[in-house]
């Protein structure tokens, strides 16, 4: 079947913005090959193919070092390509799994060993079928032993019925629960009324729930700049992002979402993405907390 959004930028530009040494990518995916790791029959979309040897090729020419792979919904619970392309990293990759509650202990412990450090709830109701509550939490209490943190996907006008299930996960079983996208905040709206101050409060009385500063072109509505403009792009994203970075300079990550499923309007310039940075984290110290100490801390805390 073909893919039923835009193929990724074919060949992304070099950023202005040199990233720091050891610098994470951590929100990208691996597709397929279809041929040998086949997509979800219960998907919503149909992807491209996006290899594990374009993805370390992507990596190398932005100036990451590491990357944080994200099963998406369209590869369903099944996790072979995710868990391929981290046993070919050098331990450069690590993953964030999706499961099922059928999950085998010797499954969760395998995916382990080969660097899956997480596992996603998507409430993204474009992308997946409703899992009740009680099952998800099935889920984290049994991954919480392993020290896997949980990943979250949902859209801003779902946060108040979600909030004591959040909350539930990131207090009484200690877990890191990682949201996505900034919780999907719609930038039109300002950043200090009341659907963004949830959010920051979120995270203000929960310090087990940290936030990706990622995906300006899914949330943007300005876009991009003109093809020959100046390389600041999505701009009315900046100051969410920015609010974040600045307000819980620990607990925040940044991702490039490459090869950006499920964009059927505009495919972003991966060089500009990296480029939006210095407009989020102005400072250096900001910067290596985003890029490097974050990140390492979350998935490679053995060395640091
Ligand atoms: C993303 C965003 C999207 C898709 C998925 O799991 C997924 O299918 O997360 C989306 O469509 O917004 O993070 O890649």
């Amino acid at each position: 079947m073909d893919p039923d959004w835009l193929p990724f930028y074919p060949n992304p530009s070099t950023p202005r913005f040199k990233l720091p040494p050891g610098a994470v990518d951590a929100h990208c995916h691996v597709f397929g090959p279809a041929a040998r790791f086949p997509y979800a029959p219960e998907r919503k979309y149909t992807p491209c193919d996006a290899s594990k040897d374009q993805l370390f090729a992507l990596r190398d020419h932005l100036g990451f070092s590491r990357n944080v792979i994200v099963q998406a919904t369209c590869h369903g619970h099944d996790n072979r390509a995710l868990v391929d392309t981290l046993r070919h990293s050098d331990d450069k990759a690590r993953g964030v799994a999706s499961v099922g509650r059928d999950v085998s202990d010797a499954e969760l412990r395998e995916m382990h060993e080969a660097g899956v450090r997480g596992t996603r709830f998507n409430f993204v109701k474009r992308l997946v079928d409703f899992t009740p509550r009680e099952v998800l939490l099935e889920i984290a209490q049994r991954i919480a032993p392993l020290g896997w943190h949980v990943v979250v996907y949902f859209e801003a006008q779902d946060l108040p019925e979600l909030w004591d299930f959040f909350t539930a996960v990131s207090d009484n079983l200690a877990t890191t629960v990682v949201v996505d996208h900034m919780g999907r905040p719609d930038v039109d709206k300002p950043v200090d009324g009341p659907e963004f101050e949830l959010f920051i409060k979120l995270l203000r009385e929960h310090r087990n729930i940290w936030s990706k500063v990622t995906c300006p072109e899914r949330l943007s509505k300005s876009g991009p700049p003109a093809l020959d403009g100046e390389r600041h792009a999505y701009r009315d994203v900046v100051p969410f992002a920015r609010r974040l970075v600045e307000t819980f300079p620990d607990r925040v990550l940044f991702g490039t979402d490459w090869p950006h499923p499920n964009l059927k309007h505009h495919m972003p310039d991966d060089g500009l993405l990296v480029d939006f940075v210095p407009h989020i984290a102005a400072t250096p110290e900001l910067q290596r907390k985003l890029l490097v100490d974050n990140p390492m801390r979350l998935y490679w805390p053995e060395e640091i």
